[in-house]
C-alpha cells in the first residue's frame, strides 16, 4: 500500500522532492498548526506526520488510538507540543532534529547578546528614522563585550556551542548552571550549583534549556533580581522558561541592562509593554532560519520517517 506522509507547514523544495521519494505526501497550505481535530485525523489518515511547533499532539490527541500513523517527526529539537510518551504508549514513534539546530541557534544567540550589549537595534531605528546627525561621544554608548562573563542555563548541545562561540571568539570567562553534573563542557568553564548563583556572578545571561515541565518558570523575579544592575538576559530556548511580565517589569524600572529574546511566553503575542521597550532586543523565533539549516532539519524528519515505516530504530528518537 503507498505510504502517505503529512508535511504540516510547506518547507524548502528539496525537502518535498526527498519527501515524494517515500509515499504519497500531502504539504499542509496555510502557517496554521494542526489543531485538535486536524491531528487525530492525521494520525488516522497518514503514515508519517511532519509536525511543527504548536500542532496540537499533546496528550488527549492520542487517546483516540489505535492509528495508521507510525511516527511523528518533529522539525525542531524542541518538541513541547508533542506528549512523546502519550504517543508512544498509543504506537507512534517521536523523533527531533538535535544537531541540525545547534549552530544556527547559538549564533543567534551571539547575535542577540551582541545586539542587546551594543544597542544595535536601537542604532539602526535611528538610522532608519532618519534623526540620526553624526557621530557623538556619548551616543548609544553599550556594554563592551569582549571578556565579560558568560553565564549559561542549559548545558546541552546549544549551551556549549554558545560556550564555544563566547570562549574562543570574545575571551568570555563561561559560568553555567545545569541540572546534572557536567563533566566535560568542552573547555574551561565552571559549573554554578544554583541559578542564584549564575544570575548573580553572569555578566550576560543565556537561556537554553528545553522546555519541560521542570523549566518552566525558571527564571523569575528572585532569579532577575538577582542579576547584576548592568545584566544582559538572552533568551533562545523557549519564552516559558522566563517568567515574561517579570522581565518586563524589570526592564521597565532598569534594573537590568537589556535582554535579547528570541522566543516569547505566548507565541506570536508579544506583549505591547515590552515592544516599547529601547533596552529590548526582539525576534521573532528565528534561531534556526536559515535554508541551509531548515533543509538540514527536513530531511533528518524523513530519515525518520524512513526509518519508521521500514521497521527501522529511528535515527534521533526522543
Ligand atoms: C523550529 C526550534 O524551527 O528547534 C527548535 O526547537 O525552536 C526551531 O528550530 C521550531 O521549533 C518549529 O518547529
Amino acid at each position: 500500500m503507498t505510504k502517505r506522509i503529512l508535511i504540516s507547514r510547506t518547507l524548502p523544495e528539496a525537502i518535498l522532492e526527498e519527501a515524494a521519494r517515500l509515499g504519497e505526501v500531502t504539504v499542509r497550505p496555510g502557517r496554521i498548526p494542526l489543531d485538535l481535530g486536524e491531528a487525530r485525523q492525521a494520525l488516522n489518515d497518514y503514515d508519517g506526520i511532519l509536525s511543527m511547533g504548536g500542532d496540537a499532539f499533546g496528550a488527549e490527541t492520542f487517546e483516540t488510538g489505535p492509528f495508521r500513523c507510525k511516527v511523528i517527526a518533529n522539525f525542531g529539537v524542541g518538541y513541547e507540543h508533542i506528549d512523546a510518551p502519550a504517543a508512544k504508549a498509543a504506537g507512534v514513534a517521536v523523533s527531533n532534529t538535535p544537531g541540525a539546530v545547534t549552530d544556527a541557534t547559538a549564533d543567534i544567540g551571539m547575535t542577540l547578546v551582541l545586539m542587546t550589549c551594543r544597542r544595535a537595534a536601537q542604532g539602526e531605528r535611528l538610522v532608519r528614522s532618519g534623526q540620526w546627525e553624526g557621530w557623538r561621544p556619548m551616543e548609544l554608548l553599550g556594554m563592551h563585550v569582549t571578556g565579560k562573563t558568560l553565564g549559561i542555563v542549559g548545558m546541552g548541545r546549544i549551551g556549549k556551542a554558545v560556550a564555544r562561540r563566547a570562549h574562543f571568539g570574545f575571551d568570555m570567562p563561561i559560568v553555567f548552571y545545569n541540572r546534572s553534573r557536567v563533566e566535560d563542557p568542552g573547555l574551561p568553564a565552571t559549573q554554578l550549583d544554583t541559578i542564584e548563583d549564575l544570575m548573580s556572578t553572569a555578566d550576560i545571561v543565556v537561556v537554553t534549556v528545553p522546555a519541560t515541565p521542570q523549566t518552566r518558570h525558571l527564571i523569575g523575579a528572585a532569579e532577575i533580581a538577582a542579576m547584576k544592575p548592568t545584566g544582559v538576559l538572552v533568551n533562545i530556548a523557549r519564552g516559558n522558561v522566563v517568567v515574561e511580565a517579570d522581565l518586563i517589569k524589570a526592564l521597565q524600572e532598569k534594573r537590568i541592562g537589556g535582554a535579547g529574546l528570541d522566543v516569547y511566553e505566548f507565541e506570536p503575542k508579544v506583549p505591547q509593554a515590552l515592544r516599547d521597550l529601547d533596552n529590548a532586543v526582539l525576534l521573532p523565533h528565528m534561531g534556526t532560519s536559515t535554508l541551509e539549516v531548515r533543509t538540514n532539519m527536513g530531511m533528518l524528519c524523513l530519515d525518520n520517517i524512513r526509518a519508521a515505516l521500514e521497521g527501522r530504530d529511528l535515527p534521533t528518537p526522543v
